[in-house]
């Protein structure tokens, strides 16, 4: 133990704060780490440019162009990320041996059983997302289209995912969580709004119909406002997800980059937690779109972290990433915005929570912010750096002699 975290123990007492119970419970929070960071939303199975509203920009060198690589890089971003966390594959990220190739629609999981190995070796979890975006059958809508050649490929795509996180869950031991998003919306005013979610929920029931263990898999639906040329309608609005999960008992899942700009994504998880079991959540960071930049230890993440806490029994809450930026050395993306989940997450367990909720409960407004801004200056550094030292990662992100030494022999050789 350090002397400074020592002196910021007591220091933490003196409010009432347990640092050595923050340690521990920052401990045992598994984070799932979205695969796509890597190799900019690529993917392996080589049906298109990314589409579907979504976006990365920047051409640093080192994007992973092969599962080998993409691997490699996982590696070294996790042996810099404290404790241990999930992996999130989408399913783009099939690997297909010679003569294995098929279509979204015929995925089997044997086209993720490297993935499946690679997960053994480190102990971890792997969730998963059905990909209903670059593809050629994606150019107008997917779940919802009015093309019925298409949505069934696309609910066959949905059912084969259902059936590979199971296998993920089956040999891994731990519950997969599958994530459904689609990009289905238009870019100016639809003359029917009704009859694409109607298809889209439809397709939805068809998907779940197919009967699944549900304590393995555990399926959420992903609501997302607009998209790049998805201006004026989205069929998965807030609203239509919000009221599918609650009827169908799966969990709604949250991504704090698919909100118009004043709406926060940290207001909204108490009240979804007192209707439904469970939430899912893609942490990330919108500039003033939903740009998914890496995410930053900034407000919002710190205020969503807060409620994630608060909440009491953080096995409520699945905490996943989702950001990508090609700007930037892409393992710094990656361990830069998991380590910053972290951090807020360690922020939030460094609250006097029971003190701060009598202090709003008797309308002692004055002291309540007091102490919301004196906290802000506590030696929450010296308890990060304790926790980087348990974990044997170094604490400051200035550090990654690992990382940098990796971007000069590797990165920068692809080519
Ligand atoms: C898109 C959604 C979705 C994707 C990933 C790649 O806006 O956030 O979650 O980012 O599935
Ligand atoms: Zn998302």
């Amino acid at each position: 133990m350090t002397d400074r975290y020592q002196s910021a123990k007591e220091h933490y007492a003196t409010i009432g704060v347990d640092t050595d119970r923050a340690l521990h419970m920052l401990q045992n929070i598994p984070i799932s780490m979205h695969c796509w960071q890597g190799d900019d939303v690529s993917g392996f199975d080589g049906a298109g440019a990314l589409s579907g509203g979504i976006q990365v920009t920047g051409n640093h060198p080192g994007k992973a162009r092969t599962p080998q690589e993409l691997m490699s890089d996982i590696d070294v971003a996790f042996s810099m990320i404290p404790g241990w966390h999930n992996l999130n594959l989408h399913a783009s990220y099939a690997i297909f041996k010679d003569g294995q190739a098929v279509d979204r629609d015929r995925l089997r999981p044997e086209h993720f059983q490297d993935w499946v190995a690679f997960a053994k070796e480190r102990g971890i979890g792997l969730d998963f997302n059905p990909t209903f975006f670059s593809h050629p059958l994606a150019a107008q809508a997917t779940l919802s289209s009015s093309d019925e050649n298409i949505r069934k490929f696309w609910i066959a795509h949905g059912q084969a995912c259902i059936r590979i996180s199971e296998y993920f869950a089956t040999e891994l031991g731990k519950p997969c969580v599958m994530n459904i998003w689609i990009p289905d919306g238009y870019k100016d005013i639809p003359a029917d709004r009704t009859g694409p979610r109607a298809r889209f929920k439809d397709s939805l029931d068809q998907i779940l119909d197919i009967g699944y263990d549900k304590s393995k898999v555990l399926v959420c639906l992903e609501s997302k406002v607009f998209g790049i040329g998805l201006e004026s309608y989205t069929v998965g609005s807030a609203e239509f997800c919000m009221n599918y999960t609650m009827q169908k008992g799966i969990m709604p899942l949250l991504d704090n980059g698919h909100y118009h700009p004043t709406e926060m994504v940290s207001d909204k998880i108490s009240s979804m937690l007192l209707f439904h079991k469970q939430l899912a959540l893609h942490i990330t960071r919108p500039v003033r779109w939903d740009s998914d930049h890496v995410v930053l230890f900034d407000d919002e993440t710190r205020e969503i972290c807060k409620e994630i806490v608060r909440c009491g029994d953080l096995s409520r809450v699945k905490i996943a990433t989702d950001y990508f930026d090609g700007s930037i050395n892409r393992i710094y993306a990656w361990v830069i915005g998991m380590r910053n989940v972290q951090k807020a997450l360690l922020f939030a367990l460094l609250q006097p929570q029971e003190r701060m909720k009598q202090l709003q409960d008797e309308g002692r407004n004055t002291e309540l912010m007091a102490i919301q801004e004196t906290l802000k200056t506590f030696p929450f550094g010296d308890v990060w750096e304790q926790f980087c030292m348990n974990n044997k990662v170094p604490a400051a992100e200035t550090r990654f002699a690992t990382i940098d030494k990796y971007e000069r022999d590797v990165l920068s050789k692809r080519v």
